[in-house]
């Protein structure tokens, strides 16, 4: 990332890098732009030494560019949720000692509050500096460039240091793999505050001289025009969204329908990750459209580590082997290897891909890695080379419509509530979410409790993804000698 992505913008000039509201953005005015607000975030400084720069703007040119820009100027881009609530935000300014926020005139009052209690500046996106010869800082790869907020064991997200290095070796392995060139046009639907829509889709895309469709969020109807239009030669998801556009084929007419299928039969790649794709829908796609899903693995702190092959056999229900450059091997409870076929264990993880640290947490940084190999906490086989997931080492966690979210992060939130006084939250099965978020309760004595109005309550302290989907009353929660929930007892109540 030294230098090489960004001198690509500026060789490129007259191609199209980004449509944005049905306007085309090509690589050299995205260049142009991207300098001038590394410009502006500057003023008199000549490096911003790794202040930490929140983003907070929808899937669009003025994302790109403040991106890059902080990038451009030595600065770490904290990319957030457009859907966070200020509570939320409170967390991520204080833990990643946010300075500044980019974001756009139609900001919350939640986030408003948010930051000026932290003193913490609202800044809007500034392209309009002509970028002149003023000198941008010189990088190394060891420099931190992004902190990507996730959910895990831990009540509160941590804050995920990626390094320059990091984003370089994920970008490139992912191009080598899956071929990327800049014939490709891809839609850029998924959030841009998680590696999947970052990494995955936007960076691949742009180092590779690509197009990107950039749209604030899925639009089922519009997107499905685009592709039967025959837009996109490239096609990244989460299994919710086949599912939802498998929902959505067979609601079309005929006509439209077949138009669309021959559209992604015609992409040259359809990708599946962030959630496991179950083989009934690998196939169920496979039906509709032609296309053989390419189902990888990753997850934040490791960017891409397994995929199935580009070319060569994709196997439903399995991830497919290491990317190039990507170390990872099974472990056992004793932290040894796991070398017999078809036995499980930990997916363990080495390689330039690997995060930093978790911001100011040098502790939950150093219970996640062991002898240098970080632990996923998931559990897989290894088959004829090809790698399956069996599961996670934690209940606590759930995967709904690709979002990673904390059972015990919702949990604190709802203990809140006056009328709850026990609680404890799962994931329950789900054909279109994966999981969906499930909340068992213990309430006061004598009061009552709707599954609308615990929504309508979390409405402001918890992103919508987050919001319960299921509650159920109970008189107590199953515990066992230690006085812990048993949680898989819970799923036999919903
Ligand atoms: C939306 N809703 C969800 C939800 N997404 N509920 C539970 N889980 C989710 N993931 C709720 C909304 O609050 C709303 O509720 C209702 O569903 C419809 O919302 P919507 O906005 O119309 O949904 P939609 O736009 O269709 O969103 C679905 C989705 C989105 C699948 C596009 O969830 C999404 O973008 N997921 C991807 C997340 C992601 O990128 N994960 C990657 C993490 S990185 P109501 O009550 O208002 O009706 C990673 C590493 C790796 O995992 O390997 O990639
Ligand atoms: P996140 O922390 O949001 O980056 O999510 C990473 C997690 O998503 C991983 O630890 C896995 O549990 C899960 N995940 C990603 N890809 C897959 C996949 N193809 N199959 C099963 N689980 C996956």
């Amino acid at each position: 990332m030294s230098g090489d992505w960004f001198s690509g913008f500026d060789l490129r000039q007259d191609r199209t890098a980004l449509i944005d509201e049905g306007r085309a953005l090509d690589y050299g005015e995205l260049a142009r732009r991207c300098r001038a607000q590394a410009i502006a975030l500057l003023g008199d400084r000549n490096d911003l030494d790794e202040e930490r720069i929140g983003l907070l703007l929808p899937a669009g040119a003025d994302y790109v560019t403040g991106l890059h820009g902080i990038w451009l100027a030595g600065g770490i881009a904290v990319p957030l949720s457009p859907s966070v609530t200020g509570a939320e935000l409170d967390h991520y300014l204080s833990t990643a000692g946010i300075t500044r926020l980019l974001t756009g005139p139609d900001v919350s009052n939640s986030v408003r509050a948010a930051c000026q209690e932290r003193s913490v500046a609202l800044i809007a996106p500034s392209n309009n500096h002509a970028p002149g010869d003023s000198a941008l800082p010189e990088l190394g790869l060891e420099r931190r460039a992004m902190i990507l907020f996730t959910s895990g064991t831990t009540s509160r997200p941590k804050g995920v240091v990626i390094a320059r290095r990091a984003i370089q070796a994920q970008v490139t392995t992912l191009m080598q793999a899956w071929e990327w060139s800049a014939e490709d046009v891809i839609p850029c639907f998924l959030p841009l505050h998680h590696i999947h829509g970052i990494i995955n889709v936007l960076s691949c895309a742009l180092w590779s001289g690509a197009q990107v469709h950039m749209m604030p969020r899925l639009e089922v109807g519009r997107l499905c025009e685009e592709v039967a239009a025959g837009a996109y030669s490239v096609f990244m998801a989460v299994p919710t969204v086949y599912v939802k556009l498998l929902e959505h084929f067979s609601n079309l007419d005929s006509a439209m329908a077949g138009r669309v299928k021959a559209g992604f039969a015609r992409m040259r790649l359809n990708v599946s990750g962030s959630a496991a794709c179950p083989v009934e829908l690998f196939k169920r796609w496979e039906a509709a459209t032609g296309q053989v899903l390419l189902e990888r693995y990753g997850m934040t702190e490791i960017g891409m580590a397994l995929s199935n092959p580009y070319r060569g056999e994709r196997r439903a229900g399995h991830v497919g082997s290491p990317l190039p450059g990507v170390e990872v091997a099974l472990f056992d409870e004793q932290n040894q290897p796991v070398t017999a076929t078809g036995m499980p264990g930990e997916i363990r993880i080495k390689g330039a891909t690997v995060f930093r640290e978790y911001w100011g947490n040098p502790e939950a940084t150093a219970a996640s890695f062991h002898d240098g190999w970080f632990c996923s906490g998931d559990v897989a086989v290894i088959e004829d080379g090809y790698f399956r997931i069996m599961g996670r080492s934690s209940i606590d966690i759930i995967k709904s419509g690709g979002y990673k979210l904390s059972a015990l992060e919702i949990e604190g939130v709802l203990l809140d509530h006056p009328l709850i006084r026990e609680v404890a939250v799962i994931g329950l099965p789900d054909a279109t979410w994966g999981e969906l978020v499930a909340a068992v309760v213990v309430l006061q004595p004598g009061a009552s409790l709707e599954l609308e109005t615990l929504r309508a309550w979390c409405a402001d302290r918890l992103s919508p993804y987050k919001v319960p989907r299921a509650l159920h009353v109970t008189e107590a929660l199953p515990r066992n000698a230690m006085g812990k929930v048993t949680k898989p007892e819970l799923r036999k109540l919903c």
